[in-house]
C-alpha cells in the first residue's frame, strides 16, 4: 500500500526555507501562532485564534503548553516537507511537545522502547515507500485496546488503513459496517478471516455514525477492553498518530487528537468545510464552555471504565452533534480531557457523508445539551 499525506504546508514550507534565518524565524512564528488549517490564509491567522484564546479554559481541559510567539523565542519552524530529516522521539511523552512546537508527526521517529538505529532505518524506508515513519515493529500499549472502524461505502479504503494501523500499533479492531453497497463489509469479512485481532459487525442499512460508534463501545465494554479508540476509515487519520493518542491516555479518560489546538492543522479541506468545521467549534465552545478546542474530532481514545458509568442508551446523536455530545458527557461526568494536536488531512479515496442534515443537528442539539446532560460527579 503506498499513500502520502499531503504535507501540511510543503509549499509555504518551501517558500521560508528560501528566506534568510531571521525572515524566517519570524514568519515562523507567525505560523506558530496561528497555525490553523494548514496554510497561512490571512482569514484564518487572524480571528478565529483569537476569539479561541479568548475563552477560559476550565481545569479538567488539559491544552498543550502555548509558545511564546515572540521571534526569538519561537520554536523550530512548522510543518515541513517529506524532505525533512527525520526527528527522534525518546517516547510518546517526549514526542508531544514535539508537535506541539510545529513538527509534522509523519517526520517523528518515536522510540518507546525500541533501537534506535533499527527504528531510523524502519522509519526511512517506511517514508521512502509512502507508508510514514514506521517502526520496526508495532508498538504495544500497556492496555488492552480496540480501535472502531464505522465504514460506509469504504472499499477502497478499508484494507489499506487496516494494514496500515497494524504497522504502527499492535491492536484490536472493530468494524462496524452499515450494510455498504459497495461491498466494505464483505472486505471487512475477508479480512476478519486472515486475523483474529479483526472483528466485524454488520448492521442492516445507514444508521449512522452515533449509533455505530455506540455498538463499538458496547462491544468493548462487554469484551473486557480498557481503551476504545474512534477513527475515520479514510485516512483523514493518520496511523502513526494512533499510538501517540492511545499513549496520551494515560492520564486522561478521554485524549481528542485536535486541530485546534497548537501544532494541529486541517490539510486539504475545502473553504466552506473550513469555516463549517470552525464555526461548529466556536459555536460549541461558546454555548458549552466546557473548554475543548476540538468538539467534532472523530479522532479519538476513551477509557472503557469512563464509558461505562455514562448512560450510552441516552446518546441519540449522529455526525458531529455525536462527537460533540459525547465530549460534552465527559467533562459533565468529571472526566479529565486532553488534546493532541494532529495534521487532518482530507479523506484520500471515496465521498465524505457530512451533510446539512447533521450541521442542522449540531446545530440544534447543542442549547439543549447543558440542560440535557446533568453534571455529576463519577469520575474517581
Ligand atoms: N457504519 C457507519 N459508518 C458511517 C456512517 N456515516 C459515516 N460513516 C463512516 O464514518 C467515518 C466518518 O465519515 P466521513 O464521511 O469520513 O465524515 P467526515 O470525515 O466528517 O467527512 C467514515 O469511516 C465513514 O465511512 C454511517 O451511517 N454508518
Ligand atoms: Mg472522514
Amino acid at each position: 500500500m503506498r499513500w502520502r499525506s499531503a504535507p501540511c504546508t510543503r509549499a509555504t514550507s518551501c517558500e521560508v526555507a528560501t528566506r534568510p534565518p531571521v525572515a524566517r524565524r519570524v514568519l515562523a512564528a507567525k505560523r506558530q501562532a496561528s497555525i490553523t488549517d494548514g496554510r497561512t490564509s490571512a482569514a484564518a491567522s487572524l480571528r478565529w485564534p483569537l476569539l479561541r484564546d479568548a475563552l477560559p479554559n476550565p481545569p479538567h481541559v488539559t491544552q498543550p503548553a502555548r509558545e511564546s510567539s515572540s521571534p526569538a523565542a519561537a520554536p523550530t519552524p512548522g510543518p515541513r516537507p517529506l524532505a525533512e530529516p527525520l526527528v527522534i522521539a525518546r517516547d510518546f511523552a517526549a514526542a508531544e511537545p514535539l508537535v506541539r512546537s510545529g513538527i509534522d508527526s509523519q517526520h517523528l521517529c518515536v522510540l518507546q522502547g525500541q533501537d534506535e538505529a533499527l527504528a531510523r532505518a524502519a522509519a526511512e524506508r517506511g517514508r521512502a515507500a509512502g507508508d510514514g515513519p514506521t517502526p520496526p515493529r508495532p508498538h504495544q500499549a500497556p492496555w488492552r485496546t480496540l480501535v472502531v472502524i464505522p465504514t460506509y461505502n469504504e472499499k477502497d479504503n478499508l484494507e489499506p488503513i487496516v494494514t496500515a494501523i497494524w504497522r504502527y500499533l499492535d491492536t484490536d479492531i472493530l468494524v462496524v459496517d452499515d450494510g455498504s453497497p459497495d461491498g466494505t463489509g464483505q472486505i471487512a469479512d475477508r479480512l476478519a478471516a486472515a486475523d483474529r485481532r479483526l472483528h466485524v459487525l454488520h448492521r442492516t442499512g445507514k444508521q449512522g455514525l452515533g449509533t455505530a460508534y455506540i455498538a463499538g463501545f458496547r462491544f468493548a465494554i462487554e469484551r473486557g477492553y480498557q481503551r476504545v479508540c474512534e477513527m475515520d476509515a479514510d485516512f483523514s487519520h493518520a496511523p502513526w498518530d494512533l499510538p501517540r493518542l492511545v499513549f496520551a491516555s494515560v492520564d486522561a479518560p478521554l485524549v481528542i487528537g485536535s486541530r485546534y489546538v497548537q501544532g494541529g492543522c486541517t490539510v486539504g479541506w475545502e473553504l466552506k468545510r473550513r469555516l463549517l468545521s470552525r464555526g461548529a467549534n466556536l459555536y460549541t465552545r461558546t454555548v458549552l464552555g466546557s473548554g475543548i478546542k476540538d468538539n467534532t474530532a472523530g479522532f479519538r481514545c476513551f477509557h472503557v471504565d469512563a464509558l461505562a458509568k455514562l448512560d450510552l442508551s441516552a446518546v441519540h446523536a449522529q455526525g458531529y452533534a455525536f462527537q460533540i455530545e459525547m465530549a460534552f458527557r465527559m467533562v459533565r461526568a468529571g472526566f479529565k480531557v486532553k488534546e493532541i494536536p494532529i495534521h487532518f488531512v482530507d479523506r484520500r479515496v471515496g465521498k465524505s457523508k457530512m451533510d446539512g442534515k447533521i450541521a442542522r443537528e449540531a446545530l440544534l442539539l447543542v442549547p439543549k445539551l447543558r440542560g440535557r446532560v446533568k453534571k455529576e460527579r463519577l469520575a474517581d
